[in-house]
This record gives structure tokens, sequence and C-alpha cells, in this order.
């Protein structure tokens, strides 16, 4: 599974670089942005925008030969926030990408990974990312909690993404401050755009709520902010469009 390989990969990483390193080079980031601040400020939605190249659903949606540039372009457009897939296998990221991205822009920046253990937690911080990911039905509840500490620890936020009411309660129960709800489940590819607002209303006040996947037209995006949503997590369509910066002031139009 997805998992599986990125803990393969962050091992073959390891062997290279040791844990010790890159601690060294998580402390002495600068400070990780406010990721809660960022996704929770105003009246309007806010748009994480993704750099995206390819999805196991999906196939290959788009060489992006410059994350950096399109990072900046979805700053321009307004998006509050970038998530950088650095999974290598399946979606053809990498923490390259992440660096170039972080480099580039000064919005808070989401390490999107299979995370399971410490190690890819401070490779993130490292690489000057600010958020990670973290999925529930990876994760048992312990491990889950224990990594969002640790995110924590380093002054990063976690983005903790949810599939049904179960996982959501778990993500709660671990005390998430930005909670995700995917439309996409990860394992069956099923798309369930309901799902977000059949569970907005169980969010207690204060916790951030983000709508991720199946948002291709600006009626989506609207859908999702009527249901309740501080945020939404955006691929495909701004990495398949022709003008992501026009794309994003649309959709947050
Ligand atoms: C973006 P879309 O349908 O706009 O391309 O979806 C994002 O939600 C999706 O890439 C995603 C994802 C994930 C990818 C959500 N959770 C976990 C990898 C791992």
């Amino acid at each position: 599974d997805l998992l599986k390989g990125s803990l393969e990969d962050a091992a073959r990483r390891r062997a290279e670089v040791p844990t010790a390193e890159v601690e060294r080079q998580a402390l002495s980031q600068a400070p990780a942005l406010d990721a809660v601040a960022a996704l929770s400020r105003g009246e309007q939605i806010h748009i994480i925008a993704e750099v995206k190249r390819a999805s196991p659903s999906r196939g290959r949606l788009a060489n992006i030969p410059d994350p950096a540039a399109l990072a900046k372009l979805y700053e321009r457009g307004g998006a509050a926030a970038i998530s950088v897939l650095t999974e290598e296998r399946k979606f053809l990221g990498s923490l390259d990408d992440l660096r170039a991205v972080r480099n580039s822009v000064s919005i808070p920046v989401l390490r999107k990974e299979f995370i399971g253990e410490e190690y890819q937690i401070l490779e993130a911080r490292a690489a000057g990312a600010d958020m990670i990911l973290l999925i529930v039905a990876s994760l048992e509840q312990p491990l889950l909690e224990r990594l969002k500490g640790f995110a924590e620890e380093l002054g990063m936020t976690a983005l903790i993404e949810a599939h049904t009411r179960e996982e959501f309660q778990r993500g709660l129960d671990a005390g998430a401050k930005v909670l995700g709800v995917n439309a996409r489940d990860l394992k069956t590819f099923e798309m369930h755009p309901e799902l977000f607002s059949e569970l907005a209303p169980e969010y207690p006040a204060g916790v951030v709520k983000v709508a991720e996947s199946a948002v291709l037209k600006p009626e989506h995006v609207r859908r999702y902010r009527d249901a309740g949503a501080d945020a939404v997590l955006v691929g495909e369509a701004l990495v398949t469009g022709n003008d992501p910066e026009a794309t994003i002031k649309e959709f947050l139009q």
C-alpha cells in the first residue's frame, strides 16, 4: 500500500541522512508559519492549492517542470496555503518539490505524504514545511496522536484527514486543530462529495474545517462553503487547467 511505499522510501533516505542530521536541519529552520491562522481568518473561504503531477486514481495529470513557478501563481491567485505531494511512486512528487515551493512562497506549505513515523516529519520541517498530513485510515490511534504531538513540538500543524464518520471522530479524539474530510476514499477511490456536508455540523468550534477533493468548478467551492468549510483543498482542477491563478481567483469569488 501507499504508506508502506512511503516508509520504504524514507528508510532509504535515512540510510543516507541519519535522523540526527535531519533533526539538526529541522531545528535550524525559520519557525513554521501558523497554518491555523492562515486557514481560519476572515470571512471568505480559503484555498489550499496543490502541486500534484499524478495520482493512483487518475494517472498522470500534468508535467509541472517548475513547481516553484506554479506555487507562485497559486499564491498570486490568492491561495492561503500550498500543498505539495512528496510521494514518489504514484504521485511523482519529491522533497525537492517541497523545498522549491517553500523557497518561492511566503504562505504555509503542507507536506502531502503518507506519514507513519517521526523521521518523515523531521524531513518535512527540514524542507521548510509548516504542515503535515496525517491520514486517520492508515494510523492506529496511539500512533496518530504521537505523530500529531511530534509535529506540534516542531511548531507545525497537522492536517488530520478522515474519509468516514468513524475516522472523523478519531481525528477529533486526537485533538485535531485542522480536520479534513476527503471526498475521495483512498482505498476504493470512490467519491463521496456529500460526506463533508454530513460531517460539517459535528465540528467543534475552533477546529478548522477542510473539504478535500472533488473541486473542479466554482460551484463546487460554493457548495463546500455553504456547508461551512473554512478551506478547500484543490489539486486536479489547478494542475490541469491552463491558468491556475485565474482559476483560484474565480474559485474565491
Ligand atoms: C486534491 P483533487 O481531486 O482536487 O485533485 O484532490 C486532494 O484532496 C488530494 O490530492 C488528496 C490526497 C490525499 C492525495 C487528498 N488527500 C492524501 C494524497 C494523499
